[in-house]
């Protein structure tokens, strides 16, 4: 037995594993639990479809009828045969549907009332019997039970810690503005990444035609609601199909407009071969938005977005920049317009900062030296470059001056300067949010080997080769020794092995 959400049901996936359950012919029982929502009300011909069979007349007219039938039904004795037969005089009275389903080889049941739990057991005694695959469409609310989250499920999805008023349901937290995973970024502390790249988007298209915008599904969490409305006709939602939302945006690059995949790192696994095929081996201009790049939190292993720097650079033609603050951000949006093939920006779920200082401007796989010094460099892939700089301030009331380098690309990587830290500093740690395995780091380590350099005198600081579990961010950070603190300590550790002592006080 299988249940699926309607959001869940457009991906194509679902219509690969019913062609071949449909041919199986097996007892396979799909329950689809429509609540009419995604995150965001759902989208696409698929929910027009699932609209017009719970407006059919055996829901809506014959529903009562069909209940009271039921209710007559004992739970227990041969009731599939007397509900066949009752079907039979529906269908016979036009008023059946699920053709769609039936033509693939499933038995169509429904829509019943999922919240009637009495109705719902006695389908489910019903179909019990049957030697085909069925899919019982059920009819639900999201939030039912909870007022306030029936009221505003989009927000209820993934709700913040709360406490459901004992003895008011009407009250819903309080605070609005607290973390959750899918729907809302983080923003402690000013504007988050999120925020950043969607109004940078939105200027973009204003100021430009030809850029699009494609979300499957993920419109709320993106923050792509004013995008969604003050362009509607370059917006497209995909629902939850991102190989289809990669593969239709490479057509429209094709078409000569400039599109933008904007999606969960995570998610974008689900379009690898349509990077490869579609996009990369076409070497079209569309540009991958990685939102949620790095690790979560409390999402947990599904969620943490940690093969993306690892599995973009394979690919020929691809750009891939992870840009180190908002600055950062802001200039690689416009910069893409200026490729003339795909690239992509990752950026981590939290708020932005801004490195300060003056800074250099952007060009294509040029890096930016932020500090210098003789002691050491470290070299930074993305946002983690604030505790980078952090862990240089507290070396530097040491006396001890590390180069600080902002990588800006991993793709092409920037060796004419990195390469001559690896040369001539006493140790380059790299630093990245995503696996080790394959990463910024591992390219530089590459660099350095082709280049005939004792690539021993490179460490790396990144994702290890396991599953990183459910924790807040900053404590996942922190257990990676990917906070300040940790760079800290590995920059002691390494300046130890070459014969310097640091004081080490965790702060
Ligand atoms: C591959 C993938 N894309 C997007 C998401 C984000 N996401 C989580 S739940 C959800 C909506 C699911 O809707 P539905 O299947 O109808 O379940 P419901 O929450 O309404 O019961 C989305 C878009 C995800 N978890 N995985």
């Amino acid at each position: 037995m299988a249940v699926i959400g309607d959001g869940a049901f457009p991906s194509g996936i679902v219509y690969e594993a019913m062609n071949n359950a449909g041919g199986m012919k097996k007892p396979l029982l799909v329950i689809l639990n429509d609540n009419e929502m995604s995150i965001c009300p759902r989208v696409g011909g698929m929910a027009n479809y699932l609209d017009r069979l719970r407006s059919n007349p055996f829901y809506t007219g014959l529903k009562t009828e069909i209940t009271k039938i039921l209710n007559n039904v004992p739970l227990f004795g041969d009731p599939a045969e007397r509900f066949l037969a009752q079907l039979k005089e529906a269908v016979k009275a036009g008023v059946h549907g699920g053709m769609l389903f039936e033509e693939l080889g499933f038995r169509y049941f429904g829509p019943i009332e999922g919240h009637n739990i009495r109705l719902l057991r006695k389908y489910l005694e019903m179909v019990k019997g049957l030697d085909d695959p069925v899919l019982l469409h059920v009819v639900t609310e999201k939030g039912h039970g909870y007022q306030p989250a029936a009221d505003d499920p989009v927000f209820f999805h993934a709700p913040p810690q709360f406490h459901p008023a004992s003895d008011d349901s009407k009250t819903a937290p309080t605070e609005k503005t607290a973390l959750t995973e899918e729907t809302a970024p983080a923003t402690a502390g000013g504007k988050s990444y999120t925020q950043i790249a969607s109004a940078a988007l939105a200027r973009q298209m204003a100021a430009d035609e030809r850029v699009t915008v494609l979300t499957a599904a993920m419109c709320q969490g993106n923050k792509l609601e004013a995008i969604r409305r003050d362009f509607p006709t370059r917006f497209f939602d995909t629902g939850i199909c991102e190989s289809h939302a990669v593969a239709f945006a490479a057509g429209q690059a094709k078409a000569g407009l400039r599109p933008v995949v904007d999606i969960y790192s995570t998610f974008l696994q689900r379009s690898f071969d349509q990077i490869f095929q579609e996009v990369s081996l076409q070497n079209l201009p569309l540009t991958f938005l990685l939102d949620r790049s790095g690790v979560v939190g409390p999402d947990g292993p599904t969620h943490h977005g940690v093969f993306d720097l690892a599995f973009m650079r394979i690919f020929p033609n691809m750009v891939v920049m992870a840009p180190g603050d908002a600055h950062d951000l802001e200039a690689m949006i416009a910069f893409r317009l200026s490729l003339a093939g795909p690239c992509s920006i990752r950026y981590p779920k939290s708020s932005a900062e801004t490195a300060g200082g003056e800074r250099t401007p952007l060009e294509l796989g040029q890096a930016e030296v932020l500090r210098s010094g003789a002691d050491g460099a470290i070299v930074c892939c993305g946002a983690l470059l604030s505790n980078c700089l952090r862990a240089a301030d507290r070396l530097r009331e040491q006396g001890i001056e590390i180069e600080v380098i902002n990588a800006r690309f991993l793709k092409p990587l920037d060796e004419k300067t990195i390469l001559p830290a690896v040369r001539d500093q006493p140790f380059v740690l790299t630093v990245e949010e995503g696996v080790l395995a394959g990463g910024f780091g591992s390219a530089v380590l590459e660099a350095a080997a082709a280049a005939g350099l004792d690539a021993s005198k490179v460490s790396r600081l990144g994702i290890p080769d396991h599953y990183i579990e459910h924790a807040e961010r900053k404590e996942l950070l922190a257990d990676l020794q990917l906070d300040a603190e940790g760079v800290f300590t590995r920059c002691s550790e390494l300046l130890a092995d070459a014969g310097r002592d640091i004081e080490r006080v965790a702060r």
